[in-house]
């Protein structure tokens, strides 16, 4: 297909309530989204990049740098015939993962509006809804943790996670533990600690955790290693897996028992659906992450986590947990039993609201 015109709206997005997790403050959600207009049809990916450089080395300015001097140039006016061909395509860019992602979704949706097809149904996936829980970023106290998890759990969520970093960390977890004994619990310490500061971390062990999400540095898959030997509790990497090589690696090295999946970080969903193949072979759970996305970005995580493999409740909660207004006339709600439905509709399944997007456009 014809990539005849790229266009690019980098958005800022107020956050319902703000998100703190290790790496600092979010407020206000930045985004690029990508419309690729196409012989009659509209795709549109997101780029999950944000202002600042906390999470990833990735930001607003760099996405729009790379998409604009060096993606978009090589794209435009393109015959791109699928995910594979625009990997190929885009693969003299190093890195910058982000920015890549955030084209090969609006080529998904594309794909999937040429053919009628969802992307679950592009994607092989087997389940109509998908366990979710909730993430709930660093608060004032412990006891105003338990409160806002309190909260979540009045809305339905079954499985929470808490983010956590130095000094902020055993007591939260165990002040949560306490108030609900068997609830699905896990934490996420976005890279904070390192092999030594991360032996403070040893009585999560006794608190039933799911899994203990990135304690260590993202480019330390070897010390994830040494630091799993010494904990009973699942270590999951996140930001550690840019790539299904790097999933290899963690496989291979014994540095994780479970990978959150997140496409947009490995550099696209067709790098999260490897990620998920290979995971199954191995018999390694995984789950889907989320990046506070507008509701292009959760479409196409749901499509993603309806794969068998996904075994684990993802990151995806509901459309008003993250924002007052999104930028698509449907919004996904949580279901009785902690599921969100997977998008039917051909695509990405949602329909964009060009007016939304003007509004929040900077
Ligand atoms: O590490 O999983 C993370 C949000 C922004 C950046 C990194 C992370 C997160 C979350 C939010 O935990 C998950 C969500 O989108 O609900
Ligand atoms: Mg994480």
């Amino acid at each position: 297909m014809k990539l005849e015109k790229i266009t690019l709206y980098p958005l800022k997005m107020p956050l319902v309530s703000h998100f703190e997790t290790s790496f600092g403050r979010i407020v206000e959600r930045e985004c690029v989204l990508v419309k690729i207009q196409s012989e009659g049809l509209t795709g549109w990916g997101e780029c999950v990049a944000d202002r600042d450089p906390g999470y990833s080395y990735e930001t607003t300015g760099t996405v729009l740098h790379i998409l604009r001097d060096f993606l978009l140039p090589m794209l435009a006016g393109q015959e791109v015939a699928d995910a594979a061909d625009f990997q190929r395509r885009v693969a003299s860019v190093r890195g910058h993962h982000l920015a890549k992602a955030g084209l090969e979704m609006a080529i998904w949706d594309l794909l999937g509006k040429r053919q009628g097809k969802s992307l679950r149904q592009l994607f092989g996936g087997a389940r109509e809804a998908v366990e979710v829980g909730v993430s709930v970023g660093i608060q004032a106290s412990p006891e105003a943790l338990v409160r806002v998890v309190e909260q979540y759990i009045a809305d339905g969520y079954r499985r929470v996670k808490i983010k956590i970093k130095p000094g902020r960390d055993v007591s939260e977890a165990a002040a949560v533990r306490r108030a609900f004994p068997a609830m699905r619990l896990q934490v996420d310490a976005n890279s904070a600690y390192t092999l030594a500061t991360a032996s403070a971390l040893k009585p999560l062990d006794e608190l039933n955790l799911l899994l203990i999400e990135q304690p260590l540095y993202e480019d330390d898959i070897w010390d994830h290693r040494l630091m799993q030997r010494e904990f009973k509790t699942p270590l999951c990497l996140d930001e550690s897996i840019v790539s299904p090589r790097h999933a290899r690696y963690a496989l291979e090295m014994e540095a994780c028992r479970v990978i959150n999946i997140k496409p947009a970080r490995c550099g696209g969903l067709s790098q999260g659906l490897e990620i998920h193949e290979m995971c199954q072979k191995a018999g390694i759970p995984v789950w889907c992450g989320g990046m506070l996305e507008t509701n292009i970005g959760r479409a196409t995580n749901l499509a993603l986590a309806s794969l068998p493999g996904f075994s684990l409740p993802g990151d995806i909660s509901a459309s008003a947990r993250y924002y007052q207004q999104d930028v698509t006339l449907e919004s996904f709600t949580l279901n009785a039993d902690s599921t969100i439905n997977v998008p039917t509709a051909p695509g990405i399944g949602v329909t964009v609201d060009e007016n939304a997007v003007k509004k929040f456009t900077f």
